[in-house]
């Protein structure tokens, strides 16, 4: 029977072999690993611990708050606020970052995350997940406040997601390649399932609320309409689609046996570039997405080049196998040269 490989093995494996995890980021991804067990926990009892429904107040997206993302909020912020690896947190649940406190020592790392991406998808038993990024804080940083956050996916260190389904799975990327770990219940470890997650170039499938196509703009239009003509059209094959509504979900299929995921900016507010968020969804996806050699694109540039404005910016989405991304890339770059 094949030796098991524990994350713990695994950091320890890719320092020794790459120096790519200094032991405080080791202590970063082992913390924020075992929150993610506690989480998972929490996610699975579910109805049985009253842990559904809402908390009856908004956070700063506008969206209702789940029980459920406030106890993943909160478990990833006690879990990481005492270790000495962190200089500040931010989460997609808080305004504002979230300093170490006083009576802790402060660390060389940022933390961004999005505690429980897809959570309206709980109270109807759908996968769910958290989606984690991490970042060096800056030379000479001496405000622990937003400013230090704002840079470019390019710099992430490490990042990575917890999917909450049939199995809890961690999908990790520390610049050398994507792996992905199993949770064993029985003995509560990462167990290494798949060492190395590469998208194949090519795919049949697809992701995006084609609910949303009256508002989208022509070249989103052009790329799913002959997505949708399949074999009688300029494609020449058939396409499936699938759409969970729970990024980490869509994305670890994806990541799994390929797929383009999307979600564009559309006409219901052109004031906003899209949904989803840069900070802590676009750029950790995109960088796993780049490490398993697929591509992620707003629809004009790299995500991971985007220089930031603002902690919860808003980007569109366009990632995973390369050769699909290209081209919708491609088709908004012809739409704007006219
Ligand atoms: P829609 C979940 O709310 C989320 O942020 C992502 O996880 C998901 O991909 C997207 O929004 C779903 O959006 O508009 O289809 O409900």
């Amino acid at each position: 029977m094949m030796k098991s490989i524990s994350l713990t093995q695994y950091l320890v494996e890719k320092q020794r072999e790459k120096n790519l995890i200094p032991a405080e980021l080791r202590l970063l991804l082992e913390v924020v690993a075992r929150a993610c067990k506690r989480i998972s926990i929490a996610v699975n009892k579910g109805a049985l611990a009253d842990l559904l429904g809402d908390v009856g107040i908004e956070n700063v997206q506008g969206e209702a708050v789940k029980k459920l993302d406030m106890i993943a909020n909160e478990t990833l912020l006690e879990a990481n606020e005492w270790g000495g690896h962190l200089a500040a947190m931010a989460s997609e649940e808080m305004e504002h970052a979230y300093s170490i406190p006083h009576r802790y020592p402060k660390g060389e790392y940022l933390l961004l995350f999005d505690p429980l991406d897809g959570s309206s998808n709980i109270d109807v038993n759908v996968s769910t997940g958290t989606i984690f990024s991490v970042l060096r804080l800056p030379e000479g940083a001496t405000r622990l406040d937003e400013s230090v956050f704002l840079q470019p996916g390019s710099r992430q260190v490490a990042a990575g997601y917890a999917v909450y389904g049939p199995s809890t799975i961690l999908v990790l990327t520390v610049g050398d390649g994507v792996a992905a770990f199993t949770l064993d219940r029985e003995t509560g470890s990462w167990t290494l399932t798949v060492p190395r997650m590469e998208i194949p170039e090519q795919t049949s499938e697809y992701a995006i609320n084609a609910s949303n196509r009256r508002h989208w703009y022509p070249p989103v239009v052009r790329y799913i309409d002959e997505l949708l003509a399949g074999s009688t059209g300029p494609r020449g094959k058939d396409y499936n689609m699938r759409w969970v509504a729970s990024m980490v979900a869509d994305v670890h299929r994806m990541l799994s046996r390929g797929g383009v995921f999307m979600y564009p900016a559309d006409a219901r507010d052109p004031s906003l570039p899209g949904k989803l968020r840069l900070m802590y969804e676009a750029n950790p996806m995109a960088f796993l997405v780049e490490q398993a050699g697929g591509a992620a694109t707003d629809g004009r540039q790299r995500i991971l080049d985007i220089e930031p404005k603002r902690l919860h910016q808003r980007v569109a989405v366009f990632l995973g196998s390369r050769s699909e991304v290209e081209r919708v890339t491609a088709y908004h770059n012809e739409h704007r040269n006219g």
